[in-house]
């Protein structure tokens, strides 16, 4: 395809309820869409992207307006010239160091173009085998264990199949052992440190293994790759990366030193949706569970995290929740949980539209970036 425009959308969608991590309160998803149209043989077609970056270098390195930056500045012009598919994408980009969560947008909005114009659906695209994948939810620190125990009666009534709790330093062994004392030892529950502890917290990280976590999710620092192999021989709880993992590359690592029986796989963090798929390959090959992280996407980022889940290796459910876990009004048609599970989508690209009114009323900013 030959890319004729590209506009970036940053939007503000209100959360249901403050999401506290480790690292952050949040009460408002601010987000980058990316509108590209494209000259696929003679046609015009239009796909979006959307950047999975956080406001603030928080999470990862990455964060909106330096992603906003990168994309015009340095991405776009590298495809411009070029008659470009989703699959070439990654290939113009590699001279940019990092950024890969600016290169996943991108690649996303190629990604949905070229389906839609081919009529094919990404979920089919990708080789994905479930019609629908099970839904967990990511549950936020709380002021009290007893606001947190409701929270999570509150997601179990709703048909959440599997609870992630948010943990950090002081807020952590008493709330596993509220949730597991009011819902019992069957409930699938994990545990999700986004990197607040180090390596000398062994001794007390090690408590939780009387809990009989499904896993422990990046305890350590991004970097902290031979540490988090330490601590997976320190504890029984199975050890599980998400910010560590950022390629094919550092699951192989990770892997190779027992840093990771696990992997939380987010296609913004490694760099976009083929990368994903080669980590999934990876992991399978390797007997290492993965499954598919989230980033509080809009109904677009969601539709293809669904489709990504639904590859055969995923074999613990992701975060994967209905759109309205976070917001009461999606961008797209929402996405509901029934009988626990959410319904991989089958239209073309990623199936789903951008409600036009939708953008309108969250649109913060759009700049159309130039081609020249
Ligand atoms: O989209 O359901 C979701 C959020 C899942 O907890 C979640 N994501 O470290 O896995 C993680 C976090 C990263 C985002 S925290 C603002
Ligand atoms: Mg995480």
């Amino acid at each position: 395809m030959q890319i004729t425009a590209v506009t970036l959308h940053s939007i503000g969608m209100p959360l249901v309820g403050a999401f506290t991590t480790s690292f952050k309160r949040q009460v408002e998803r601010e987000a980058l869409l990316i509108e590209l149209t494209a000259d696929v043989a003679g046609d015009s077609v239009t796909g979006w992207g959307e950047c999975v970056a956080l406001p603030d270098p928080l999470y990862s390195s990455e964060y909106l307006s330096g992603c906003a930056e990168v994309i015009g500045r340095f991405l776009l012009p590298r495809l411009v010239h070029h008659d470009v598919t989703a699959e070439t994408v990654q290939h113009h980009l590699r001279p940019v160091k990092g950024h890969r969560m600016a290169k996943a947008a991108l690649e996303m909005a190629v990604l949905d173009a070229q389906l839609r114009a081919a009529g094919q659906s990404f979920a089919s695209y990708l080789g994905a085998t479930a019609a629908r994948v099970p839904s967990g939810v990511s549950v936020g620190i709380h002021d009290t264990v007893g606001e947190l125990v409701e929270a999570v009666g509150g997601y179990l009534d709703a048909g959440y199949v599997r609870i992630k709790l948010k943990i950090e330093p002081g807020n952590d062994i008493e709330a596993v052992r509220a949730v597991r004392t009011e819902f019992g030892d069957e409930l699938p529950l994990q545990v999700d440190a986004n990197a607040a502890y180090t390596l000398a917290d062994g001794p007390h990280l090690r408590r939780l293994d009387a809990f009989n976590l499904l896993l422990i999710e990046q305890p350590l620092g991004e970097e902290d790759l031979r540490q988090h192999a330490v601590l997976a021989c320190q504890m029984t709880t199975p050890m599980c990366l998400d910010e560590s993992i950022v390629s094919v590359e550092s699951a192989a690592d990770a892997i190779a030193l027992g840093a990771a029986a696990v992997i939380n796989v987010k296609a913004g963090r490694v760099g976009g949706y083929l990368e994903a798929k080669r980590i999934h390959d990876l992991a399978r090959a390797n007997g290492i569970a993965v499954w598919c992280g989230g980033m509080l996407e809009t109904g677009l980022g969601r539709a293809a995290n669904v489709a990504l889940a639904a590859l055969p290796g995923f074999t613990l459910p992701g975060d994967i929740s209905a759109s309205d876990r976070f917001y009461a009004e999606d961008i797209t048609r929402p996405f509901v949980i029934e009988d626990g599970h959410i319904t991989v989508p089958t239209g073309p690209g990623f199936g789903v539209e951008v409600i036009p009114e939708r953008l309108r009323q969250t649109t913060t900013a759009t700049t159309q970036l130039s081609l020249a």
